[in-house]
């Protein structure tokens, strides 16, 4: 369903597990930081909303979304981190380099999720305009960044 047709701050939570005691990275990109800041502040408020400890969730940036993958894949392959979190935008421009990032990004989260066996959650935006991202930053459309925390937390209850 196309995100204009679902609020992505709604969410069955049904079979939400606890998550006390569960540790959770979120790696949020500085391009777009507009978007970025208000969807990691939401997957965050979520987090902590479902009973997650401050102290169990570390923050930090990386340059783009492209640098996601990287930078996921540091906490990930930690011990002590349950889940990863990425947060990007990537707003379509005049040129193709928008599906590259998105295309990489999608592969490289993909491959670090399963390379280590956790969650890592794909938080990014990949709207047309600026005005699409915001809608899905805390506008009409919700938040990404709540809907990225949901997932996260359900993958976990898979382990
Ligand atoms: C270069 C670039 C462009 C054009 N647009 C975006 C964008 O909309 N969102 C985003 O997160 N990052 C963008 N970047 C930066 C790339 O993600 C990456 O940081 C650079 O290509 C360096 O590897």
């Amino acid at each position: 369903m196309a995100s204009s047709l679902k609020n992505l701050s709604e969410y069955n939570a049904d079979n939400i597990i606890d998550i006390s005691d569960k540790r959770f990275a979120v790696v949020v990109a500085e391009w777009n930081d507009n978007v970025t800041t208000p969807l990691a502040q939401g997957a965050v408020d979520t987090l902590l909303k479902h009973g997650a400890k401050e102290e169990n969730i570390v923050y930090t940036n990386v340059p783009g979304t492209f640098e996601l993958s990287l930078g996921a894949q540091r906490f990930a392959l930690r011990h002590d981190i349950d889940a990863v979190v990425c947060i990007g935008c990537v707003i379509q421009g005049e040129t193709k380099h928008n599906d590259y990032i998105n295309a990489a990004v999608a592969s490289g989260l993909t491959d670090v999720s399963l390379k280590y066996d956790k969650p890592v959650v794909f938080g990014v935006l990949t709207p047309n305009t600026l005005e699409q991202a915001l809608d899905r930053a805390g506008g009409k459309h919700g938040n990404k960044g709540d809907e990225a925390a949901i997932t996260a937390i359900k993958m976990l209850g898979l382990y």
